[in-house]
């Protein structure tokens, strides 16, 4: 009697009885910060001076990755990277610099993505946020023409956000191929460069309002994981905030509420920002079968200055800023967290990359990775299970915004150039070893260059970097 009911009861959610069902496929939301370093959450750097409440409640629930990387240490090459899985410096076009507000589309769009693969597996995928990965085909992006190719002919369902950075023209919005409203108005950007509210002079929608662009990405996120409340098919959703960039422009909640000034009022609000995600995630019934990831696309613009000036390490202690090559330009804060299949607070040294979670994603969906995509992407499924100690990834590439490559083996970093190949302004001369070798475990803060003392180190370091370049290396 008892087998016959638990075999009626049980109807629903096994396909024999006896054979539970394969577990649905979890939805996987993936929120990119812009600019954020990893001393700015608090979970990363006790002596923050954001307040930063959600993101440390995720990493309380979920897992802390401490050695994780963006692939680049600009906006655009990570922004590649992490959707196709693959180092943005093999694509001759992303060696170097980030996209424009009116450049193409810089993918090919034969490419496999992390979502053209969750879309070809009944997931439902969307990108909602700052795109900057171009638009159209044309030399120059035509507004005043159906902006394709896009997001998606790139593996999204559907996309809605900006064009490129907030401080970079035209300032409109995009949904789809189309445009809200056209930019027939010209914006004149504050006077001065760089931070603060700095954003360029350019064409502009008579409507658009640069303070309004983080509420709105975060309406519309919340929006979107609330209407799969009632659907079905698992979702992608990828969010890639325009925050905390410039301009920064913090509403007038969060004005003051920091001890970082306007970077760090933002900062927080991009916090609030993923407390709006977990509570549309809570509320629609989700958070328990969705792998929500919180990252930033790399190290903050923070200098020397502002580190004096507020007392807040934006980048923790690691050397240098966003655009460098040295660990402040790219180690940031990743944190995931999936109910029930990560134990929470737990922390990882395990070396990782955004390009690692192409292939992290589909393993958790059940996924084969295809073997003619991702090839810069190791899968840390094991690693958030808490089923092994390590993945595969013994090895990274790092990228700084004027193309220089560094290699990252154990603890042991080799750069290959003098300076910081960024915006760090670091005197070189003539007499200086042509590269940099740092031992990461004694010398976190890459301060004592080891290149002339450990020559057959470096060399060694050269040629599997070299061997790695030439390695899926195509001539696109
Ligand atoms: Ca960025």
């Amino acid at each position: 009697m008892k087998t016959a009911l638990g075999c009626t009861v049980l109807a629903l959610i096994v396909t024999s009885c006896g054979a539970p069902e394969r577990a649905a496929p979890p939805n996987m939301v993936v929120i990119m910060a812009d600019d954020m370093g990893y001393g700015d959450v608090g979970a990363y750097n006790p002596d923050s001076r954001v307040p930063t409440p959600y993101m440390d409640r995720l990493a309380a629930d979920g897992m802390r990755f401490t050695d994780a990387h963006s692939p680049s240490a600009v906006c655009t090459p990570t922004r590649y990277a992490l959707l196709t899985g693959r180092y943005a410096w093999r694509l001759r076009a992303l060696e170097r610099g980030v996209t424009q507000g009116y450049s193409p589309l810089v993918m090919d769009t034969t490419r496999a993505t992390v979502g053209s693969v969750l879309q070809a597996h009944g997931y439902t995928t969307a990108a909602i946020g700052k795109w900057h990965l171009g638009l159209g085909s044309l030399e120059r992006t035509d507004y005043g023409q159906p902006l394709y190719p896009g997001p998606r002919t790139v593996g999204f369902d559907y996309f809605y956000g900006i064009p490129a950075s907030l401080d970079m023209p035209p300032y409109v919005w995009v949904e789809n191929e189309s445009l809200e409203e056209p930019p027939t108005s010209h914006g004149d950007g504050p006077v001065g460069c760089c931070t603060g509210p700095f954003w360029r002079s350019g064409p502009m929608a008579p409507s658009f309002d640069h303070t309004e662009v983080l509420p709105i990405i975060t309406r519309r996120a919340a929006a979107y994981i609330r209407a799969r409340g009632q659907d079905q098919a698992p979702f992608f959703l990828y969010i890639p905030l325009a925050a905390p960039h410039t301009p920064w422009l913090p509403i007038d909640a969060y004005v003051g509420i920091s001890g970082a000034g306007e970077y760090g009022d933002f900062t927080a609000q991009v916090d609030a920002t993923v407390g709006a995600v977990m509570s549309a995630l809570s509320e629609s019934g989700l958070a328990d079968n969705t792998i929500l990831v919180v990252t930033s696309d790399n190290g903050a613009y923070w200098r020397p200055e502002d580190i004096e000036s507020f007392g807040h390490r934006a980048n923790h202690g690691w050397r240098g800023m966003k655009a460098d090559i040295h660990e402040g330009g790219h180690r940031v804060p990743f944190i995931v967290r999936w109910p029930g299949h990560i134990a929470p607070g737990s922390v990882t040294d395990q070396l990782a990359v955004h390009t690692d979670l192409f292939a992290t994603l589909v393993d958790a969906a059940g996924i084969a990775l295809p073997t003619d995509a991702a090839e810069d992407s190791f899968s840390h499924l094991q690693v958030l299970l808490g089923n092994a100690a390590s993945s595969a990834r013994t090895h990274a590439v790092h990228q700084s915004i004027q193309g220089m490559l560094a290699l990252r083996q154990g603890h042991w970093k080799y750069i290959e150039g003098k300076g910081s190949g960024g915006f760090t302004r670091v005197d070189t001369s003539a007499a200086d070893p042509p590269g940099q070798l740092y031992d990461l475990s004694r010398d976190p803060t890459e301060t004592n260059n080891l290149y002339a003392a450990d020559p057959d180190r470096a060399y060694a370091m050269q040629s599997a970097l070299e061997a790695l370049r030439k390695a899926g290396r195509s001539r696109e």
